[in-house]
């Protein structure tokens, strides 16, 4: 049975060389935080307790249509991608789940899967369906669509496939399906856009009635691509309106690339967490389009404003925790470099929406002062977490500076000898 990818010791032979600068940070920051009135301590509870899954697909290099630049070591089958999730895990503490995409993460025993993945430390958030690209052998083409297809088998073998992953789930112990098509169409009067939407409904409500109990469905949204003329669930109001129709089980999943630039998503999340259909996340990052570019490293600012609607919601009606998942294209770094730096953006979003003083936010809205309405905010945002974070990450066993101990591992150098190459492409796999 696999081993965790490092030892205790190389993690705590790291630690002891930063441990004393990290300390003094924390009690600096301590006494800063204290003077606010805020116990650090209290906040290092809430950041121990906040964790995220991670994306099989975003284990190996991705791509775009023009070309896809595989680097030596990445994973090439779904037991090297648990690997990579597990040193991910086992360094940064906040990311003990992973999500799998069918069929691309096929396999041939998943009870053996969990047992492996459990031996990692990791369990199995939402699975995926794929009904967006045709697999070999597979009697109809998606090319005109899945669940929003007109041609009733079509749709009959998108729902086949989403039942099929539900069942693999149940086996794996996750306790939903994320299903995003990309059907749409690319002309003007191509396609009606109600029976569009009555169709794909109609079809998820056959997945939706094979749910178990305690499972829920993810619907997510996204503008266009690959269709560039309509997209059936194109926005949060298209997913929230089928979610509504399907039942209780059924909520939203909101993809941070999936909008129009400068759309103001942190109100799209309070939105769906007002009518409990916020369902969760796939954390990435964007300047055009779907760029899936790593997690707060282009607007920092807009992780922290989704966070802090977050943390208002769950103020005001706490619920059940939205799942945080990954969901990025690691084009041109190590994608396990990505998922740390990205698992640390999210987590320093996380903890900075909790040093946010609600009671000045909210004395300053109902009086109507704008300035020190957004202060209380700013105030949060330009605070430097990353010792909080840190000191959280040493306790539960991880590594104060990830990225050293990774590149010091050698952890893909190693795995360049041991794993065959991949081929060049394009996309994503
Ligand atoms: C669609 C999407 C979806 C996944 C895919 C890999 O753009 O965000 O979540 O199925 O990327
Ligand atoms: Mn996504």
């Amino acid at each position: 049975m696999a081993d965790k990818p490092f030892l205790p010791e190389q993690i705590a032979d790291h630690n002891a060389r930063h441990i004393a600068a990290l300390t003094d940070e924390y009690e600096a920051l301590g006494r800063a935080l204290g003077r606010r009135g805020i116990d650090i301590d209290g906040v290092k509870a809430k950041v121990s307790g906040f964790s995220l899954a991670l994306p099989t697909w975003a284990t190996g290099r991705g791509g775009t249509r023009f070309a896809k630049f595989p680097i030596p070591g990445e994973p090439t089958n779904i037991h090297e991608k648990l690997a990579d999730c597990a040193v991910v895990q086992q360094l940064s503490r906040a990311a003990p789940r992973v999500s799998l995409h069918f069929p691309w993460d096929g396999a041939s025993d998943y009870v053996a899967l969990r047992e492996e993945a459990e031996a990692y430390g990791l369990g199995f958030d939402a699975v995926n369906s794929n009904t967006f690209q045709d697999q070999p052998g597979a009697e109809h083409s998606y090319r005109s669509g899945s669940l929003g297809a007109a041609d009733t088998a079509v749709r009959a073998q998108a729902i086949r496939h989403n039942i099929d992953c539900i069942e693999i789930g149940k086996t794996l112990g996750s306790k939903a399906l994320t299903v995003w098509v990309g059907d749409g169409s690319n002309f003007p009067g191509q396609q009606d856009f109600t029976r569009a939407l009555d169709r794909y409904i109609e079809a998820t409500s056959e997945i939706y009635s094979r749910l178990p109990d305690d499972w829920q469905l993810l619907l997510e949204h996204k503008m266009f691509e690959p269709a560039f003329y309509s997209t059936i669930i194109s926005d949060w109001g298209s997913s929230l309106m089928a979610a509504q129709e399907l039942g209780p089980k059924a909520k939203c999943l909101v993809d941070l690339g999936h909008h129009a630039p400068n759309v103001n998503i942190e109100q799209i999340v309070a939105r769906l967490h007002r009518v409990g259909r916020l369902g969760g996340f796939h954390f990435n990052d964007s300047k055009y389009g779907d760029d899936d570019l790593d997690s707060g490293s282009i607007n920092p600012h807009q992780l922290f404003l989704v966070f802090n609607e977050l943390a208002e919601a769950e103020a005001r009606v706490p619920g059940p925790t939205p799942a945080y998942m990954i969901d990025q294209s690691h084009n041109v770094t190590d994608p396990i470099e990505s998922l740390l730096s990205s698992t640390e953006s999210i987590v320093s979003a996380f903890a900075k929406a909790a040093l946010i003083d609600r009671d000045a936010l909210h004395d300053a809205q109902d009086r109507d002062d704008p300035m020190m309405a957004f202060q209380a905010l700013r105030r949060a945002y330009r605070v430097d977490v990353s010792a909080i974070v840190a000191m959280a990450r040493m306790e539960a066993g991880g590594a104060i500076d990830v990225l050293e101990f990774y590149r010091d591992s050698g952890w893909r150098a190693r795995k360049a000898q041991e794993r065959k190459p991949v081929g060049l492409g394009a996309g994503i796999v």
